[in-house]
């Protein structure tokens, strides 16, 4: 038997500065993340035979997980899952946040342009009311844009999340306060591209 565990971070809490900044990584990744992670184990507990399941499967059968813990698994889960995705997903190496490959192929043919793209993905994470997400996932192998509430994965939905912005005030509140905007244009500087690529093309 498994416990779920808080990864470890490839890159400093410094290293995305001036985008995000340090002391806003280090409570997002050693408090919220980890209480995901914690609350996780603790509903799992009571049916221990699902630490050996692939956290994806039970996410994406959710209807399946024992009503008790359904909520929980749904909640905690989903927040490690999204995080997990989250904290890869970004980085430091200028030569990784080259928006190229594959993936940018795909966003121009499906979104017309780089910059359609980040308006549409822009829009949608400035229209989540509360605390939620905003997606590019993967869709009957077309790609969408999407926003889910809380931490609800979008698999929930089977869809394959490759690129998420978490729009949680925790993700901003220190240096931003109130504007999400600011953050979420600062976060299209630090989006590793590399992996995003790596994400599609496992698909
Ligand atoms: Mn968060």
């Amino acid at each position: 038997m498994q416990k779920h565990e808080l990864p470890k971070l490839s890159y400093s809490y410094d290293a995305l500065e001036p985008f995000i900044d340090t002391k806003t990584m280090e409570i997002h990744h050693t408090k919220h993340h980890q209480t995901y992670v914690d609350k996780l184990n603790v509903a799992l507990e009571k049916h221990s035979e699902l630490f050996d399941k692939d956290l994806k499967e039970l996410i994406k059968n959710i209807n399946l997980v024992p009503e008790d813990i359904r909520t929980a698994v749904k909640n905690h889960g989903g927040g490690h899952l999204n995080h997990s995705l989250y904290w890869q997903i970004m980085t430091s190496d200028k030569k990784e946040r080259k928006f190229e490959g594959k993936i940018a192929d795909e966003i121009k043919k499906i979104f017309g342009s780089y910059d359609e793209f980040k308006k549409k993905l822009t829009e949608v994470a400035l229209g989540v009311f509360g605390s939620g997400w905003a997606w590019l996932v993967v869709s009957n192998g077309k790609l969408e844009i999407i926003s889910t509430p809380n931490q609800d994965s979008p698999l929930i939905q089977n869809k394959i999340p490759i690129l998420g912005i978490d729009v949680w005030e925790h993700a901003y509140y220190i240096l931003r306060q109130n504007r999400r905007n600011d953050y979420v244009e600062a976060f299209f500087n630090v989006i590793n591209w590399k992996k995003v690529n790596e994400n599609f093309k496992i698909i």
